[in-house]
């Protein structure tokens, strides 16, 4: 599960990437990127092994990776730029909320460039595509398969033309697989963070931006890495002077997680207890396959306790069976969120 940072050059991502992952980026590996991994927080986990005390605690991580920034003024090289974050599952974009730029207008000059970068993608996939239906004597079937092809690809420009990202389709998953290898920008899912600087971080953020980005979040992430150096007094002294009640890092990877469609499962034990990260939804067969791929092939059944049930057990596996909680399910389960889940499997 991959994260990229993206916005414009100086906006913060750098910033960001270090705040997130611990790790200061390496300026020789700016233009291709680089990634490290940030722990997802759980305090629902932090909770069950306060009280189980596993001999291992393991939250899941998401792999964050930072890019270089793109030019306002001059588009030509951006979709070279954004190309580096093709592979990853979502985007979190950066917007400078420390030098008074308009946050609306940044964002909005933002999604342009990801439509842009797409249509450039598309309209040379578009071309292929027309070239190869030019030729002559080939077989019905690859006929119909381009044409199909071409009808989709012009259906995105036409979006792209009106402004519209490729997730406002509505692509059904045969679409969805016909284009998934171009990795559409505008397909993935996107977390916007606002980077604030010394002040304005308790202030609600702007109408105009969460009208384009309702689950937008803000953080002032300089300072925080800033106070992190401090020692405790200092520090606490520090963030009640500045209003700053508590360090918004755990809770905005939380977001970033969530927000790009993640959500995890968890299995407890005497030796470890941990985190999953599994798409929203998904079935338990497919959970399994988080774990490991022979799971996921040999899977027989999955024995699961609901997170709430769990607590209400005293987080006690033994209570929740004795009382009916511990449900058998089988392979199209859809996971709940915190669902605490044994998988079995054929050996
Ligand atoms: N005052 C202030 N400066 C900040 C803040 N966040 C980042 N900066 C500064 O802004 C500059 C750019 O920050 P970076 O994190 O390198 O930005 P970037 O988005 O990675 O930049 P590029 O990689 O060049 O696109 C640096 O000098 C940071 O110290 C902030 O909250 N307040
Ligand atoms: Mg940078």
């Amino acid at each position: 599960m991959k994260v990229g940072l993206v916005g414009y050059a100086g906006s913060g991502k750098s910033t960001v990437f270090e705040w997130l992952t611990g790790e200061k980026p390496d300026p020789s590996k700016i233009q291709q990127g680089q990634t490290a991994m940030a722990d997802v927080p759980d305090e629902r986990l932090a909770t069950v092994a306060a009280i189980i005390k596993p001999k291992k605690t393991t939250y899941t991580k998401v792999a964050v990776l930072d890019t270089p920034g793109l030019m306002a003024d001059e588009r030509k090289d951006n979709p070279r730029r954004l190309g580096i974050l093709r592979e990853g599952n979502g985007i979190v974009v950066v917007l400078d909320g420390f030098t008074g730029a308009d946050l609306a207008d940044q964002l909005r000059r933002f999604q342009e460039d990801l439509l842009f970068a797409d249509l450039e993608i598309v309209s040379n996939r578009v071309s292929k595509v027309e070239d190869k239906l030019k030729k002559k004597a080939r077989p019905a079937k690859e006929i119909e398969a381009d044409e199909a092809e071409l009808a989709l690809l012009k259906r995105i420009v036409a979006a792209f033309e009106s402004g519209k990202p490729a997730s406002a389709l509505g692509l059904n998953p045969e679409e969805e697989k016909l284009v998934r290898s171009f990795q559409l920008l505008t397909l993935k899912p996107e977390v916007v963070l606002v980077n604030r600087g010394d002040s304005g971080f308790n202030d609600p953020l702007p109408a105009d931006l969460l009208a384009l980005a309702p689950g937008a979040v803000q953080a002032p992430v300089k300072l925080e890495m800033e106070l992190a150096q401090l020692d405790d007094e200092s520090r606490q002294a520090f963030m009640a002077d500045l209003g700053l009640t508590e360090f918004r890092r755990d809770a905005t990877i939380r977001a970033i997680f969530y927000g790009v469609g993640r959500e995890v499962f968890f299995t407890v034990g005497e030796d470890e207890c941990r985190t999953w990260s599994i798409p929203k939804g998904c079935e338990a067969v497919e959970a399994a396959g988080c774990i490991h791929k022979d799971l996921s092939e040999k899977f027989v059944r999955a024995n699961v306790i609901g997170y709430d049930d769990f607590v209400a057990c005293g987080y006690s596996e033994k209570e929740a069976k004795t009382r009916g909680l511990n449900r058998t399910e089988g392979k199209t389960y859809l996971v709940k969120d915190a669902d605490i889940m044994h998988i079995l499997a054929s050996s």
